[in-house]
């Protein structure tokens, strides 16, 4: 269940969390058109900060571009109320997911008129893929499902119906005793998590997967950032399944999963069965930094 908070800013005003409903014929419900973000706001030292929030926003801002969807907000105002929303409901961290949806209008695939909305809604979350997960390692498979064609889904943009291949892929994976799975691109090749984007290290050399059919993740952004300030070798490139299996580190990066190391993959064990040095040191500075700690970066938080 998801932990309550007390408000949600829906198009321009606060509501009370069991207030915040919409119509049942709200276009996106019924076709899955509708643009989001996950952003998190960390509990640091010096106070609580949002990480990498006009990052974000710009993503947010370019699903919508992509997907002919007019936001009815400047990226200013939803900065404004991304803020606003973590401060209203007294989070010291949280998880907020802006969602700007198609509502009510025109039935049919030609939303045209339709109202474009926005809602931002801001709660506790904490670890993604469970306690254990970013400190031990997790297991994963890889599905039976195909991440999507670059010319079927343009995953540049980050829309709510792109999710239902996300959600067999996890449920298939749940259900087959595993905590995550990887999907293949149409190609064959490794494309993604169901919410995350992946990394591998072979040889003392960071791998992910190009920017084709996958999210371009701001984690896996930052990650890349990171690796060339340490000096770690990083290819955006294609790699297969079994270049998964013999590396000797994967790890899984997104903003509600953070740096996830996999321990495991179609239980084949990677590298020791354990987070390997390369992914422990990166995960080490990613907290440091969300946490307000490396001075270096503190142009990627935003204070409340
Ligand atoms: N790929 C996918 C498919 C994806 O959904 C995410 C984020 C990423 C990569 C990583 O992107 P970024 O968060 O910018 O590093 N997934 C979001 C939704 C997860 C959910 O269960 O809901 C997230 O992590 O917030």
């Amino acid at each position: 269940m998801v932990t309550t908070s007390k408000k949600i800013w829906m198009d321009g005003v606060f509501v009370d969390w069991d207030d915040a409903s919409v119509h049942v014929l709200t276009h996106s419900l019924h076709y899955g058109l509708a643009a989001f973000e996950g952003i998190r706001c960390y509990e640091g030292s010096t106070g609580s900060a949002i990480f990498r929030l006009s990052e974000h926003v710009d993503r947010l801002f370019e699903s919508a571009h992509i997907t002919l969807m007019p936001m009815p907000f400047s990226k200013k105002e939803v900065i404004d109320a991304i803020i606003e929303t973590v401060r209203v409901n007294e989070l010291a961290s949280c998880y907020i997911r802006p969602l700007a949806y198609v509502g009510v209008g025109a039935m049919g695939l030609y939303p045209g008129d339709n109202p474009i909305r926005l809602s931002i809604a801001a709660w506790p979350w904490g670890s993604y893929l469970g306690e254990e997960a970013l400190e031990k390692g997790i297991r994963a498979k890889i599905s039976s499902f195909t991440r999507h064609h670059v010319n079927v889904s343009m995953t540049r943009a980050k829309i709510s119906g792109y999710y239902v291949n996300s959600i067999l892929a996890k449920w298939e994976a749940k259900k087959s005793g595993y905590e995550e799975c990887i999907l293949l691109d149409p190609d064959g090749y490794v494309a993604e998590g169901t919410g995350e984007n992946v990394f591998i290290v072979s040889k003392g050399v960071l791998k992910t997967t190009p920017l084709t059919s996958i999210l371009d993740g701001i984690t896996r952004n930052a990650i890349i950032q990171l690796a060339k300030a340490k000096h770690i070798p990083i290819l955006e490139e294609r790699f297969t399944r079994d270049a998964m299996y013999v590396a000797d580190e994967i790890f899984l990066t997104g903003t509600a999963a953070e740096v996830t190391p996999v321990r495991e993959l179609d239980d084949r064990t990677i590298g020791a069965g354990k987070p390997g040095p390369i992914t422990q040191a990166l995960q080490h500075d990613f907290f440091r930094i969300v946490r307000g700690e490396d001075p270096t970066y503190a142009n990627w938080l935003t204070p409340i």
